[in-house]
């Protein structure tokens, strides 16, 4: 593809032709993505990576927090990066049926990608169409991640905002610790706080916060990803970061 048909393809995007952001991605995918990255630099898109892991309800925020953004009037992307391990392997089919109720929207995008075998995280190809999202302008752009190691620090290094996810009773907070994931969370998420466990899960985690060199200020927000509850809040926080 040349560059002329790209800048079509971004200024059709640009006007809402979903097809052509589609082609787009599709095109940069295959791409090198430095020259992009630079060109969307100056986005004003809010990026919020979500990681955490499986099962914690990542993609049942993610749905939830497109619900507060359309709310408010504003347009939102999503990419959802299928980890293709076997453990989750049936994770992009119960994104698609979890999110299906926004796929009329037409101020909401969502895109799916596989991880082909690069080693934990991003797919290889995610930067590129991650800057491509920012080009073409939508408010937001939520990356969904599953939290295997390396995954969690590339989710950081694409996103303005990280939010790493945590339920009560899963261990996790324990395995957060372990995982270096205090490193990059700019806002840790109590998912399933409608169970037991979530006050303690809460405590448990401010306890490493504060036994920590930096991170004592991180807040912690309890949400139920499946009714919205503290859901406006964790997008609040995410702008005042
Ligand atoms: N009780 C309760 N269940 C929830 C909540 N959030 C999500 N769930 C349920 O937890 C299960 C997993 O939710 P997902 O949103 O698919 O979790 P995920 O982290 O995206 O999972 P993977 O993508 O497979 O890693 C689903 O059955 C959800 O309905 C919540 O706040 N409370
Ligand atoms: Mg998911």
């Amino acid at each position: 593809m040349t560059k002329a048909s790209m800048d079509e393809l971004l200024a059709a995007a640009r006007n809402g032709d979903r097809r052509a952001l589609g082609r787009l991605l599709t095109f940069v995918e295959e791409i090198d993505s430095a020259k992009l990255t630079d060109q969307a630099k100056d986005s004003k898109t809010k990026v919020i990576g979500i990681t955490g892991s499986p099962g914690v309800g990542k993609s049942s925020l993610t749905s939830s927090l497109i619900s507060t953004i359309r709310a408010e009037n504003q347009t939102v992307a999503v990419l959802a990066v299928d980890p293709s391990s076997p453990i989750t392997g049936g994770a992009l089919l119960g994104d698609r049926i979890r999110m299906q109720h926004h796929a009329l929207d037409s101020g909401v995008f969502i895109r799916s990608m596989a991880t082909r075998g690069h080693l934990g995280g991003l797919a290889k190809a995610a930067p590129a169409v991650i800057a491509a999202l920012k080009l073409v302008g939508f408010d937001y752009l939520l990356i969904e991640t599953v939290g295997v190691g390396q995954s969690e620090v590339e989710v950081a290094a694409n996103s303005d905002v990280t939010v790493v996810v945590i339920a009560p009773g899963m261990g996790d907070s324990i395995q957060a610790a372990k995982a270096g994931v205090f490193e990059i969370a700019d806002i840790f998420v109590v998912n399933k706080s409608d169970r037991d466990g979530a006050d303690a899960s809460v405590r448990d985690l401010r306890q490493m916060l504060e036994m920590s060199f930096d991170k004592q200020n991180t807040p912690i927000i309890k949400t139920v990803a499946t009714t919205g509850l503290g859901v406006k809040e964790l997008l609040d926080k995410a702008n005042e970061l």
